[in-house]
């Protein structure tokens, strides 16, 4: 998985949007984005990572025009509206690539994270981020999360801002 500070440059989302400037992991490592790559030749190592942090369920996402059908243009620009969850976003893919954007903060920069075959990506509950398919238009990943899926994307906003695993999630962080 590459890093690197989004440019900012209006234009298509799918687009790399490189500015040049790299991301250490020691950088992303600070706003608790967790990633292994994992070859797809070797998914059974994804069982001990779920045992380990206790991802009991799943679910295989495809997304393109032929997988989401209808909901395919509302899906794609709703993934990339900023937003956070209330649990772990932890996506494995499996075919296919992607970015997705994570905010730092307190800079408010994004930091694009491109994703490819093998990468298993853990976004902390409450990081504000958004997904977007990249010029292939095509991924396909294993959904991980712990209990019951709390999908609800929570918009970024005033009300978001106040949500207590925002709060927790900026806590935590400065603590790094
Ligand atoms: C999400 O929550 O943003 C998604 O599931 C889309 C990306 S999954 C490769
Ligand atoms: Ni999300």
């Amino acid at each position: 998985m590459r890093a690197y500070y989004f440019d900012n440059v209006p234009g298509d989302q799918r687009l790399p949007h490189d500015s040049g400037n790299p991301v250490s992991d020691e950088i992303l490592k600070s706003t608790g984005v967790l990633h292994w790559h994992i070859p797809t030749s070797q998914q059974v190592q994804i069982e001990a990572v779920a045992k380990e942090r206790c991802y009991k369920n799943r679910d295989t996402i495809t997304i393109t025009k032929q997988g989401l059908g209808d909901l395919y243009e509302s899906k794609l620009k709703s993934f990339y509206e900023e937003h956070m969850h209330e649990d772990e976003e932890i996506r494995y893919i499996l075919e296919g690539s992607g970015f997705f954007d994570v905010r730092e903060h307190p800079s408010d920069s994004w930091i694009r994270c491109q994703v490819d075959a093998g990468d298993l990506l853990v976004l902390p509950a409450g990081i504000y981020h958004r997904f977007t398919l990249d010029e292939k238009n095509m991924i396909k990943a294993l959904r991980l999360f712990k209990d019951e899926p709390k999908w609800t994307p929570l918009n970024r906003g005033d009300a978001t801002d106040e949500n207590p695993y925002r709060v927790d999630y900026l806590k935590g962080i400065a603590v790094n």
